[in-house]
């Protein structure tokens, strides 16, 4: 394979950056190729961006712009996260159109676009990132581009009914088609995608991961994402987590722990599943003063309404949870509005009894694969998952729930906290087994060597 060219809406500049999966799965192809990681420097600026910034690093070339602050609103404020992300997560409810977003969501794609074109040099592979560029390919391709361009989408892909209350759904599904891979989280993502080319456009589906549509034939596919499995795994036996086991153990007092842990959006499902923790200790007593929940939600996107909203219901679901069922020397629910080290995090996960991973739509969720690895392996906990993330495809040995049935979702905590260690054990032990083999290696060179097919 040739140069790597990465574009995403963040990159790993900043070396502080490259802890997460995408970035470090990214980073390691960009300095096993070498390659360029073009995205925003994280600036705002008045007016006219300047040029871009350039710099290497271990290798590795960064273009990196600023953004406008009509750019900042109208392209990532609006279209991205008050219309597509919404839609995406199927929640037309909750999206915002505005009139002049989606140009501007356009222009932004088209002029990254025009600083990628004149960097890119035969032998290249492209590989974009996520529902911010959407239209990148469309743009690269006008740019004269004929090379291979891969697209993941992070996101889920909805229904073809709700994609089509996106008004520009036919320019987006037609600007994504100018990719030569385009890989989605799930087959559920990947055949709403296919649905949606074949009702619409007669698009064909031969069947092994080849379509034909609009003239051209592109390569459609799921790449579940992984995680680093086994530096999980070292993170959770790390001195850092121990301390915060240790922590967290003092607080239980020798109560089961149930633990949330996810970015506070309205994908994660996070009112339903407080509701199901009030549903618990209403209908199952037993529990009561003996199970403490965590719920560790820092807010995100807290510029945008929707986001405060939620941050309100939350506080007062908590607050009433609390107030119903706690005692002097109990606290039923506890919700800290705060990121953690992942170390800490690693530390919380292994002490679990139960991680609770709800959310109503969620592209993959790594929260769950990080879970299974933080585990003891002699006293392993128990996964509740929802149905609608990602990852209940492949983690189908979780225990799988819908998260609107917030009574089954009470019932399911109770079970996991009566599981045997038997159980426990032979339900993780093959949860392990799929995280490790299908790791962020795994992922990336599954969809590299599909891009790098389309070279040949
Ligand atoms: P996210 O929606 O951000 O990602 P997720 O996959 O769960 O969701 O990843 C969250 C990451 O943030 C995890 O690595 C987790 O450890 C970390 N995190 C969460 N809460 C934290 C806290 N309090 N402190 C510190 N770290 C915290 C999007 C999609 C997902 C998809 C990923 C990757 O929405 O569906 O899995 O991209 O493709």
């Amino acid at each position: 394979m040739g140069r790597l060219i990465a574009i995403s809406n963040r990159t790993a500049a900043d070396a502080s950056a490259r802890a997460g999966g995408l970035a470090v799965a990214v980073w390691e192809s960009l300095t096993a190729t070498g390659g360029i990681w073009f995205g925003w420097s994280g600036n705002i600026v008045k007016d006219t961006p300047a040029a871009p910034d350039v710099f290497t690093d271990e290798g590795v070339e960064f273009v990196v712009t600023d953004f406008t602050e009509a750019e900042h609103d109208g392209f990532y404020l609006q279209f991205a996260n008050r219309v597509i992300w919404p839609i995406f997560h199927y929640r037309v409810d909750l999206a915002h159109f505005g009139n002049t977003d989606f140009e501007t969501y356009a222009a932004v794609n088209e002029r990254i676009a025009s600083l990628v074109v004149p960097r890119l040099e035969k032998g290249d592979s492209v590989w974009v990132h996520d529902y911010h560029f959407l239209l990148m390919g469309d743009y690269l391709r006008r740019g004269g581009w004929t090379g291979p361009i891969g697209f993941f989408l992070h996101i889920p892909f909805p229904s073809p009914e709700i994609f089509k209350a996106l008004p520009e759904h036919e320019q987006i599904a037609r600007a994504m088609c100018e990719y030569s891979v385009l890989g989605f989280q799930s087959e559920t993502d990947r055949s709403n995608f296919v649905r949606y080319l074949t009702e619409n456009y007669d698009a064909i589906d031969d069947g092994d991961g080849w379509i034909g549509v609009f003239g051209r034939r592109i390569r459609v596919n799921a790449y579940p994402i992984g995680i680093q499995a086994d530096a999980f795994e070292k993170a959770a036996i790390s001195a850092r987590a121990k301390t915060a086991s240790s922590r967290i153990g003092k607080f239980l007092g020798g109560r089961q722990l149930v633990l949330g842990v996810d970015r506070m959006d309205y994908s994660k499902g996070l009112p339903q599943r407080f509701e199901a923790v009030g549903k618990l200790f209403d209908h199952f007593p037993a529990t009561r003063g003996k199970v403490s929940v965590t719920q560790i939600a820092p807010p995100s996107r807290s510029k945008v309404e929707e986001y405060r909203d939620l941050r309100i219901q939350l506080d007062e679901l908590a607050g009433r949870i609390n107030g119903d069922y706690g005692d002097l020397d109990w606290i039923p629910l506890r919700y800290l509005a705060r990121s953690y080290d992942r170390r800490e995090l690693a530390g919380l996960y292994r002490i679990a009894r139960i991680c609770l991973v709800t959310p109503l739509r969620d592209g993959m969720n790594l929260v769950a694969k990080e879970f299974v690895m933080a585990q003891d392996p002699e006293d392993p906990g128990v996964l509740i998952l929802s149905e609608f993330a990602g990852a209940a495809e492949q983690l189908s040995d979780a225990l799988i729930v819908n998260p609107h049935d917030t009574y089954h979702v009470a019932e399911t905590i109770y079970r996991g906290l009566e599981m045997s260690l038997e159980e426990r054990k032979e339900r993780w032990g093959k949860l392990r087994r799929t995280v490790v083999e299908q790791d962020i290696s795994w992922w990336r060179q599954k969809f590299l060597d599909d891009l790098d097919a389309d070279l040949a």
